[in-house]
């Protein structure tokens, strides 16, 4: 039941074009992408809060640097992706709006909170190495302001990733308290850390169709596999376990065997029930509030430049 445009949009997609802002695209097209980038963008915000409450405590001069370049690199990503997102046609303040009003989502690592420096390790380790799995594979999605925005955001990436394993090569290699510590982090963001991928294949509403478009060119599945495969090797060398009994090597499949995260947890959080949704929500909408007066600074500053200029 495909019209002609809608057809000759797919053969585009199927012969690996990108899509430009200015094409012609179907509105499921726009909308997905304006949900998907949008996400991606509010999580790049949020996800400065559980970084951002170890700046003033990180342990040296050093790792404050680090950290604190981290978060604003964080900054830039959500710019960067919200203007992508803006070339279909939505404004940020509206993107804002829905972040508000709890229409638009964010990614549920963000909902756990950071509660030791170990934690912060963690967080670089296993939740910037399943962004940068997921974002890696999107450097090739089809719309190609977004695609170019993974590609700048990947290189940032992996500096962050490196970071965090840096810190938990610290921590591991540290007095047995220090190792307790790191242990604890990895118990504690190891299934978070599979949701990020999203729901099982058999649960994902949207892949179906991202997937035709090439929105999305590996399912939830495929990269949280990828996933897996890669970290544990990583966590061995630490000398830290893996929390999950189940886990063992598959050699005819060539990849790990694995448990999978408890879903009803994930829906809770998505839901807005995690650990941390509520405070989320609240620093983003006082910081929205308190920023009122300078954003209504520069409107003002940029109208009388254009008057200036009219003059
Ligand atoms: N959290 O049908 P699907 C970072 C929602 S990395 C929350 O499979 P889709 C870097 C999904 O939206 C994190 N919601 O959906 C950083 C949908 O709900 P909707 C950000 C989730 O879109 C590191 C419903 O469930 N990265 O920020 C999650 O095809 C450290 C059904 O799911 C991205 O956003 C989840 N984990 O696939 C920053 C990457 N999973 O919209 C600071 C781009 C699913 O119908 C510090 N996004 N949902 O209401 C994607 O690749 C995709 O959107 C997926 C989900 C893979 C997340």
């Amino acid at each position: 039941e495909m019209d002609e445009q809608e057809r000759a949009f797919q053969d585009r997609i199927d012969r690996g074009e990108k899509i430009e802002p200015q094409d012609w695209m179907p509105e499921g097209y726009r909308k997905t992408l304006i949900r998907q980038i949008g996400q991606h963008a509010h999580s790049e915000i949020v996800g400065q809060l559980p970084e951002g409450n170890w700046i003033t405590r990180a342990p040296t001069l050093e790792r404050k640097a680090i950290l604190l370049a981290k978060v604003q690199d964080e900054a830039g990503h959500g710019l960067y992706l919200y203007c992508a997102a803006e070339t279909l046609g939505i404004s940020r303040d509206e993107m804002t709006e829905q972040l508000h009003a709890g229409k638009a989502k964010y990614s549920s690592i963000f909902n756990y909170p950071t509660l030791t420096w170990a934690d912060i390790g963690a967080v670089g380790w296993l939740v910037d190495g399943a962004a940068i799995m997921n974002q890696v594979a999107l450097q090739r999605t089809s719309y190609g302001p977004y695609s170019r925005a993974m590609v700048r955001i990947c290189k940032e990436e992996s500096f962050h990733q490196r970071q965090g394993y840096s810190i938990m090569m610290k921590m591991a290699s540290g007095t047995p308290e220090q190792r307790r510590m790191a242990q604890d982090a990895l118990d504690r963001f190891w299934y978070p850390s599979l949701m990020m991928f999203g729901p099982s294949d058999k649960d994902s509403v949207h892949s179906a169709q991202s997937m035709a478009w090439k929105i999305k060119v590996s399912t939830n599945d495929e990269l949280r596999q990828k996933f897996v495969d890669q970290t544990v090797p990583q966590a061995e060398y630490l000398g830290l376990t893996v929390p999950d009994e189940n886990l063992t090597w598959n050699e005819e499949k060539g990849g790990y065997d694995f448990s999978e995260p408890d879903w009803q947890e994930f829906y809770d959080v998505l839901a807005g029930n995690g650990p941390c949704n509520a405070d989320r929500m609240a620093a983003r909408r006082t910081a929205w509030e308190d920023g009122a007066w300078f954003r209504d600074g520069l409107v003002a500053h940029a109208n009388k430049r254009a008057a200036q200029r009219m003059a």
